[in-house]
């Protein structure tokens, strides 16, 4: 059992319990992925796996499960609401590489200034964030042009000890995907035009942000090659220009 499987397992099985959870199609030649990296005796299989589901009101649910060895397990899950609700987005970034462990966890807001969003959508889950800081402080270096698309509940850690990410990291984050099916159930659809524009512009933004920074992009390029990496950051992990530019898949 990898490092961030048991995250893996409980997701799926609490999105099946709490949503009327349908699958997501993923690009064919995308569900798996895997290639030896390295050489002698540090050669490795590096094994990406990825899914993908949708609930009435997600648009879509996914994740991209890296596992290769005890230093290279990267678990990054995230779901993407509807364009009519003003939901934020789940954001877990769980990355364990050869210098350490990098958590990022967080309900990432589509408008991160707005009083009355922070008051709806950040304000009841400060209490789990402060639970957490003793045992989780915060990471120190970020890229600032990054902090738009988190909330100030956004729990940003690195663990020194393997044990804290399977006890501590385990426990917020399960604390913070029940929140955010809390959040979910209680979520009611937008109707008025400009607000229906607005939360699309903050998607497209947070879209772009992540599909452009993606940082993970240099590692899938050593490991599967340009052509593949770019495709599954762009018709996978980040697809939804390409959903409303109406582009098959392919
Ligand atoms: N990050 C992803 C996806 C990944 C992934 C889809 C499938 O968005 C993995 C894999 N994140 C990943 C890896 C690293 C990070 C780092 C492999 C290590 C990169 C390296 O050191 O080589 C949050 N993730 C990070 C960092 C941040 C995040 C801040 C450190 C990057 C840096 O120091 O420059 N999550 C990440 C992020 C957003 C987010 C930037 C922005 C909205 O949601």
């Amino acid at each position: 059992m990898t490092l961030y499987q048991p995250f893996l397992d409980y997701a799926i099985a609490l999105l099946q319990e709490r949503l009327d959870l349908q699958p997501y199609p993923i690009p064919v030649g995308f569900e798996s992925k895997s290639a030896v990296v390295g050489k002698g005796k540090h050669q490795d299989q590096v094994l990406t796996t990825s899914y993908g589901y949708q609930a009435p009101k997600l648009r879509q649910i996914r994740a991209a499960h890296v596992q290769g060895g005890n230093v290279l397990q990267v678990l990054n899950f995230v779901i993407f609401p509807h364009l009519n609700y003003d939901l934020p987005f789940f954001g877990a970034d769980l990355v364990t590489l050869p210098g350490g462990h990098l958590i990022a966890l967080d309900m990432q807001p589509l408008f991160r200034d707005d009083p009355a969003y922070q008051e709806k959508y950040t304000k009841p889950i400060l209490p789990i964030f402060q639970a957490y800081q003793p045992q989780l402080p915060w990471g120190g270096d970020f890229p600032e042009e990054a902090r738009p698309f988190f909330s100030p509940a956004f729990l940003w850690t690195r663990p020194q000890a393997t044990e804290a990410v399977e006890n501590d990291v385990f426990a917020a984050f399960q604390d913070y995907l029940q929140a955010y099916l809390d959040f979910v159930d209680q979520a009611e659809p937008a109707t008025d035009a400009q607000a229906l524009r607005e939360i699309e512009e903050a998607q497209l933004r947070y879209l772009r942000y992540r599909a452009e920074k993606d940082p993970a992009r240099g590692m899938f390029t050593r490991f599967y090659g340009t052509e593949w990496t770019e495709e599954y950051i762009h018709g996978f992990l980040f697809d939804l220009e390409r959903k409303l530019s109406g582009v098959a898949d392919h």
